[in-house]
């Protein structure tokens, strides 16, 4: 009988599966379900809620319950053989957290008794919403954490990052500090991952290296959690927190619910979640150092696998552990496909129309930039939203939209100089991904090829490679990651697009004008 494995991905805007065949090497399935659409009763735009002080941001876990829900009956109805699938794992975006009284611990045991996995969670909810990596309304804390850690040079040492705000340490410390009550009633302190994971395990769930190295509070060298860091963030913090571990980690076989509702194989092993862009580098097949990848989706990242803890001096990168082993190095700017979007929207385009923009402007757009802080910014970190434009006029509708890429590929250049030589070639994913022109773009500012990948959805390949990995470690294999990743992780034979021949002298002077731009806006 052939075995399957299932790959999830609750991210941003959606959340998505791979099912794949590890026996034929096959992808079987890959679908995603927009949250604004098919639960518009949330009231979510791109999958977040706003609040009247923009910068908190929010989404909602029952949401994201219910999604699920939804996706595995899809995936019944249409007969996908989730019967013979033998192993589950995910990927969460990363940094936001879900706040459980002590009753989930029952609810997730009886799940099968449950009308709905959202009818389970929303009892056990202490706080009705979950703040999302999009907040950034922890300046405070994150100040107030750093100083108790003895400093930037001292946190990023500890926790390999600076204190940020989206990160869950100072996104607890808030919570603690505005509502002593509920955060008392908290018994169990979740990530997204974690959180999805525990409703397919049926049990709380550990949190694994990679995404607990995106809360300031997990100890980078240690790979477990830092007493240090939990008592800077909340009290009591410690045993509101499940163990870390390793990215194989088998929580145990899938939750019954899912057996008798949906016909998913009872002997499935749930295996620990992890963050979407730990996810992403298995999934475009980065289990050891060399190439870097750049994911296009809400927010663009910039990554790759390192062997030892390399840590940003400035502080702007994070270091993550790699569910390979090891570590990766991570950049992430928050104003990605965002930007794009505002742009996109503001002259009323489609992407056909941007992508014609794209065409009709020269290499480095005859010296017009813009800085495109739509949103308060993450690298270089701006606090204050604000758009500003050089040599630009913001009637020039192509002008802005081969501004916008621009920038972004240049501050992906000029931010990621710290991790020493450029990469020889990049690995671009998500979904903008999909846009020749601006994968042109990222080729001529970076002066390398770049490559894609059949599926723009490389978070969920990659979960449901961790799944194949864990299954084969817990039958005794040696978890050989290249064999594992080799079928499915590699690039489509015929995507290289190579820079063009003018653009490294092009954009090696404009860089330099970019840079000035950028540290004349950003103090
Ligand atoms: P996430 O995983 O963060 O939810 P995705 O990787 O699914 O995001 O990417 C979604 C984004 O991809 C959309 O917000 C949209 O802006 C962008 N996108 C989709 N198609 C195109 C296109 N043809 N050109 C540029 N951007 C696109
Ligand atoms: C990474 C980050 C985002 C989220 C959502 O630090 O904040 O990439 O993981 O994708």
């Amino acid at each position: 009988m052939p075995r399957y494995v299932l790959g999830l991905d609750s991210s941003t805007q959606s959340l998505s599966s791979m099912l794949l065949n590890i026996d034929s090497g096959e992808v079987v399935d890959d679908r995603a379900l927009n949250f604004d659409t098919i639960l518009p009763q949330y009231g979510t735009e791109n999958g977040v809620m706003r609040d009247a002080d923009p910068m908190v941001v929010h989404s909602s876990p029952v949401m994201w319950a219910e999604a699920l829900d939804i996706l595995f009956r899809q995936m019944k109805d249409e007969g996908l053989p989730l019967s013979e699938v033998v192993a589950i794992s995910g990927s969460g975006q990363q940094h936001g957290s879900v706040y459980l009284r002590d009753n989930i611990e029952v609810a997730l045991a009886n799940l099968a008794d449950a009308p709905s996995l959202s009818e389970a969670v929303r009892p056990c909810l202490s706080r009705d919403s979950a703040p999302v990596w999009m907040d950034s309304s922890t300046h405070a804390e994150c100040e107030e954490i750093r100083a108790t850690m003895g400093g930037k040079a001292a946190m990023v040492a500890a926790t390999g990052s600076d204190c940020f705000e989206r990160f869950t340490g100072p996104q607890i410390r808030k919570f603690a500090k505005q509502a002593p009550t509920a955060y008392g009633e908290t018994a169990h302190i979740a990530l997204v991952s974690s959180f999805v994971s525990s409703l397919i395990a049926g049990k709380v769930s550990a949190i694994d290296v990679g995404d607990g190295a995106g809360m300031n509070l997990m100890d980078i060298a240690h790979l477990d959690w830092n007493e240090e860091a939990l008592n800077a963030t909340a009290e009591g913090l410690g045993n509101k927190l499940p163990a870390v571990k390793a990215s194989h980690e088998v929580l145990g076989n899938v939750s019954p619910y899912f057996v008798q509702n949906y016909g998913v194989n009872a002997d499935a092993l749930a295996v620990v979640w992890s963050g979407d862009n730990p996810c992403s580098l298995i999934g475009l097949g980065l289990v050891e150092p060399g190439l870097m990848a750049i994911s296009l989706g809400t927010s663009d990242t910039m990554f790759g696998a390192m062997s030892t803890c390399n840590t940003d001096p400035r502080g702007e990168g994070h270091v993550f552990g790699s569910p390979a082993g090891g570590y990766m190095t991570l950049l992430c700017f928050k104003n990605g496909s965002l930007a794009r979007e505002k742009i996109k929207d503001q002259y009323n385009l489609d992407w056909d129309a941007f992508s014609q923009a794209l065409r009709d402007t020269p290499l480095g757009n005859d010296g017009k930039m813009i800085l495109p802080y739509f949103e308060p910014e993450i690298v270089p970190r701006v606090l204050t939203p604000g758009v500003h434009r050089k040599n630009l006029s913001e009637e020039d509708v192509a002008g802005n939209c081969r501004a916008v890429v621009e920038a972004q590929m240049m501050s992906m250049r000029l931010h990621s100089e710290w991790m020493g030589e450029r990469p020889a070639a990049i690995y671009a994913t998500g979904g903008a991904s999909a846009n020749a022109e601006i994968i042109q773009i990222m080729a001529n500012v970076m002066g390398a090829p770049v490559y894609l990948f059949e599926s723009t959805n490389s978070a969920a390949m990659g979960a449901a490679l961790r799944a194949a990995h864990a299954l084969d470690v817990a039958e005794g294999g040696e978890g050989d990651w290249k064999a594992i990743v080799a079928p499915f992780a590699k690039p489509v034979h015929s995507s290289k697009v190579e820079p063009q021949a003018e653009a490294v002298a092009v954009y090696n002077e404009q860089m330099k004008a970019f840079a000035a731009f950028e540290a004349e806006r950003v103090s």
